[in-house]
This record gives structure tokens, sequence and C-alpha cells, in this order.
């Protein structure tokens, strides 16, 4: 695939091929002087970065992080705000049709596993990302905040969906309502990350959960996360006919054949017990490429 490629604003790191980090594509915010704001510049390309990890054969999982003290403070206000203020309108229509098209759009759909690993500063916009990564992990000392209502707008894009998919509606109206920060292990026992660890565990801890996805069968990952989101919003009548529809395609077209192997596996062979690990892969017939 090549080196990834180069941002102003964006970067990418490749895990080594074999040591604890293979198959991680790290996905960096890289304007720590900014605290990882998000000016029109990051929004477009983090829309390219996406696109590169998605089609990089080597990456098996992302992981959204930042660099320096934080994870992103949310929207620009100069640059997202001030200045598109004052540009024509077909300038705001791209900077908010970029902005959402990574922060849901391409994240939420992501064909890899995703992991937030919240390192610092977390607000406003930077929600967005956050819940629509499908795990996260957080510094038990970030700070997180709806900030918005501390310089006078309410949150736009779309911070308050992305919000109350995953934290309680009252959880939502205090924190939206008051601008009020909570940290990391605040946002663990809301449910808006899945774990809260020291600082200094951080990147170990990631590591250990983004290394044991990108060991897992990637089709079957994918069709198990589409599954998941999707089913929030169908009947249970709908759920059950797309669910097995769903259940049938990925095991018809998994190139690895895991449904088999487990059985041979666990029925056969008497290897191992699915309940308490995965199959063994490694006599896999041929790892997925698309
Ligand atoms: N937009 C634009 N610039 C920002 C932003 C932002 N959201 N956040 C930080 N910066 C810039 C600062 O202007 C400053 O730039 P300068 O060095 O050119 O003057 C630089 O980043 C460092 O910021 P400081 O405030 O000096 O850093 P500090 O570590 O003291 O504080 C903190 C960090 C708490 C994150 C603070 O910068 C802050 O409150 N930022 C805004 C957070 C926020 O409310 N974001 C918007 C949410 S609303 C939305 O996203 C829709
Ligand atoms: C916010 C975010 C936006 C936006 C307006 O609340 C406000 C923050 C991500 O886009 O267009």
């Amino acid at each position: 695939m090549g080196a990834p490629p180069e941002f102003e604003t964006v970067s990418i790191e490749i895990g080594g091929a074999d040591g604890a980090e293979a198959g991680i594509g790290w996905l960096f915010f890289d304007r720590p002087d900014k605290r990882n704001a998000m000016n029109p510049t990051l929004n477009r390309e983090m829309i390219a970065a996406l696109e590169w990890l998605e089609a990089a054969d080597e990456v098996r999982v992302v992981v959204l992080t930042g660099r320096g003290e934080a994870w992103s403070a949310g929207m620009d206000l100069q640059e997202y705000f001030r200045e598109v203020d004052d540009a024509p309108p077909h300038v705001e229509i791209r900077a908010r049709r970029d902005s959402a098209d990574w922060q849901w759009r391409r994240l939420i759909h992501f064909p890899k596993p995703t992991i937030a690993m919240v390192n610092g500063w977390c607000f406003g916009g930077a929600f967005t990302p956050l819940v629509c990564c499908d795990l996260a992990i957080a510094a038990e000392d970030a700070s997180f905040g709806l900030s918005e209502v501390n310089w006078g707008i309410p949150p736009g894009g779309l911070v308050s969906r992305a919000l109350t998919e995953t934290i309680s509606a009252r959880d939502a109206q205090w924190y939206v309502m008051t601008g009020e920060r909570f940290d990391g292990r605040q946002a663990s026992a809301m449910r808006l990350v899945n774990e809260a660890v020291p600082g200094e565990d951080l990147r170990a801890r990631t590591v250990e959960v983004a290394g044991r996805l990108a060991g897992m069968n990637t089709h079957v990952l994918r069709a198990a996360k589409v599954g998941v989101k999707q089913v929030r919003q169908m009947s249970w009548d709908t759920a059950e006919d797309y669910l097995y529809a769903k259940l049938d395609a990925a095991t018809g077209h998994d190139p690895e054949h895991g449904k088999q192997q487990g059985l041979t596996q666990f029925l056969d062979d008497k290897t191992f017990r699915p309940g308490l690990r995965a199959y063994d892969r490694s006599g896999s017939a041929g790892d997925e490429r698309g």
C-alpha cells in the first residue's frame, strides 16, 4: 500500500508488522498548538485519511486519538465559525457537509473496527466522532464538556444527536444545559466511553484491545457491528428478518469460513470453547481482501 499520505492537520501511523501494534492504524488529530480544534482543513483531511485507512490492507483496526494535551477542543471557533460566518453561503454549506461527512457518516459506517482513545480535552463538536467510533477508552483525567452554551450557542451539528445515542436523557440535558465539565471516570459511569484508565496506561490498554480486534475475522466483525447499529431503529419483526439476512450473507461470503472452522474446532476437534476465546485462525484459507 505504500507509506501513508501526509497532511497538515492530521497524521497517520501504521503499527509495526509483527509486534503488539500489528494491524493498528493510528489516526491523529494533529494540531496540538490549537488543542486539535477542528477547522475546515482538518475536516477535509480526515475524509481523505479515512479513505486511505479503509483501503490499506495492513490496517485492520483504526484508533482515533490526539497529539499533545487534547483529544479535540471541538470546532475551531476562528476558522469554522467566525471566518465561515463572514464568507459566502456556499463556504458554510461545504464546511458543514465535510464536518458531518467524516465525524458521523464515514466513521459510523467505517468497515473496520474503530476505537476512540481519548487522551485529553474533548469539547463540543468532538463528541460526534467520539460517539461514532465503535469503542472508546479514555484517560481517567481526560476532561469533557458540552461547552457550546458557555460561549453563546446551543450544540449544533450532530452533537446532541450523538450524545443521546450513548448517555441518558437526564445526563444529556444536564451537561448540554449547564456546560459543566466531567472527567473520564464520569464519562465511563455514564457509558459515554467503555472504560477509563490511568493516563499512563491508556496507550497499552488501547493496544491490547485493538490488537485483539486486529487478530479476529474482520469480515464477521463488520457484519456484527453493522447489525448492532442498524437494529436500533427497527421493529422486532424487521430486525429478525434483517439479522438473519445479515447472518446468512456474512457467513456465505466469509473468505475464511469462520463459522465452519468454529463448528469443526468445537464439535469435532474439541480444540477450543467458543465461550472462552476465538477459534484458531492460523489455518484460514485466506485472509480477507475485500
Ligand atoms: N477553536 C479555535 N482555537 C482553539 C480552540 C477552538 N475550539 N481551542 C483552543 N484553541 C486555540 C487557542 O485559541 C490557542 O491559540 P493561540 O495559541 O493561537 O492563542 C491555543 O489553541 C491554545 O489554547 P489555550 O486556551 O491557550 O490552551 P489551554 O491549554 O489553556 O486550554 C482549552 C485548553 C480548555 C481546551 C481551551 O483552549 C478552550 O477552552 N478551548 C475551547 C473549547 C471549546 O469550547 N470548544 C468549542 C466547543 S463548541 C463546538 O465545538 C461547536
Ligand atoms: C457544532 C458543531 C457543528 C456545527 C455547529 O455544537 C455547531 C457544535 C460539527 O458541526 O456545524
